[in-house]
């Protein structure tokens, strides 16, 4: 057997003790999506023994459910059926684990999309939050804070988002649970704020600069502009900044947060994605439509809604939160 079996050993090798609680945590967060799309396959599996036409048809609507995309679902039912063919598949357990194999493969294909931040060796690194309204910016800002934090660094978060009612007070709530420091003030050009804020965190000599900003989207010429005036005075002020530009999109949204991906692409320089709400979605196979439709690396889940439910993402792990019931069996 190919991938599945060789990532199967691997990830029974693999030392996790460092990372027991980030597979706990993906774990939990992907029951639902587990819950639904690997269910389905193992009901479709009991209702098909062999490998027909119709065993494709329902896998294909199983795949699209899961939002995986329907051109990556299409490539993908293509691929299985080559592999089918060429393999002399006809059992239909035995193609389950092919099917893990291939989604596994659609990630790791193609070019490598690397995961680390990028960071600023030569003073503050500066990452700026952007994405629609209410998926998710602020509070991953205020989790990125808890996480630096807790690594020892000196955080600084920029409310950049000046004009919703509530916006820098929310910030500034996180900022002093997290014990970040804070800059703010409502009302005002966004460019400014963040102007001001930077020649506070390079005073205050901090480690790592979060930037809020708006959700808006209507407007996509606007939205152009405004980005790239903050881009522009983060740059001036900061070489080489933004280190990162972390799009935020709302897993719950399925195939509406590619189309937010392919927005902002066109807009700006998205270094990487954040994806919110995976737990509370059966939507889990978008990290895969985004591996193949939009091409930028996935570089956080949130799990929750707490402080600490963010994690760094890691596709094995990822992987394994969706197929453990698979993974494990027979142990
Ligand atoms: N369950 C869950 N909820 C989340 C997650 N991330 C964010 N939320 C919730 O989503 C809601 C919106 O989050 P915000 O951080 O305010 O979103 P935003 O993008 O800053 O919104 P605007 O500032 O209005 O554009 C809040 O209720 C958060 O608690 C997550 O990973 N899981
Ligand atoms: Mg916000």
């Amino acid at each position: 057997m190919g991938l599945f079996n060789k990532f199967k050993d691997a990830f029974k090798k693999k030392d996790t003790t460092n990372v027991k609680e980030d597979v706990k945590a993906y774990d939990k967060g992907l029951e639902k999506t587990r819950k639904e799309f690997v269910n389905e396959l193992n009901v479709l599996g009991l209702k098909y023994n062999k490998v027909t036409d119709e065993y494709f048809e329902e896998l294909e609507n199983i795949l699209i459910m899961a939002d995986i995309g329907v051109n990556t679902v299409m490539k993908f039912i293509d691929r299985l059926k080559a592999r089918v063919k060429k393999e002399n598949i006809s059992d239909t357990k035995y193609l389950q684990e092919v099917i893990v194999d291939e989604l596994f493969i659609i990630y790791v294909s193609g070019e490598y999309l690397s995961d680390k931040i990028n960071m600023n060796p030569n003073g503050p690194t500066v990452i700026l939050m952007v994405g629609v309204n209410g998926v998710g910016k602020t509070t991953t800002i205020a989790k990125l804070a808890y996480k630096y934090i807790n690594e020892g660094k000196k955080v600084m978060m920029i409310a950049g988002d000046t004009f919703r009612a509530g916006a820098v007070p929310q910030l500034e709530e996180w900022a002093n649970k997290t014990g970040a420091l804070f800059y703010g003030k409502s009302n005002t050009d966004p460019a400014g704020v963040i102007y001001d804020g930077l020649v506070k965190a390079k005073e205050e000599k901090v480690d790592i600069v979060l930037i809020d900003t708006a959700g808006r989207l209507q407007n996509k010429v606007n939205l152009m502009k405004e980005l790239e005036k903050i881009n522009k005075v983060i740059g001036t002020h900061i070489e080489g900044a933004p280190h990162e530009t972390l799009l935020v999109i709302d897993a719950s949204t399925g195939q509406n947060g590619i189309l937010q991906a392919e927005s902002f692409k066109e807009i700006t320089n998205i270094t990487g994605i954040v994806l919110t709400k995976l737990d509370g979605t059966a939507k889990g196979g978008i990290v895969l439509a985004i591996k193949e439709g939009v091409n930028i690396p996935v570089k956080f889940i949130g799990l929750g809604e707490k402080m600490e439910d963010l994690k760094t993402f890691d596709i094995e792990t990822y992987i394994y939160g969706l197929f453990k019931d698979m993974i494990d069996d027979g142990e």
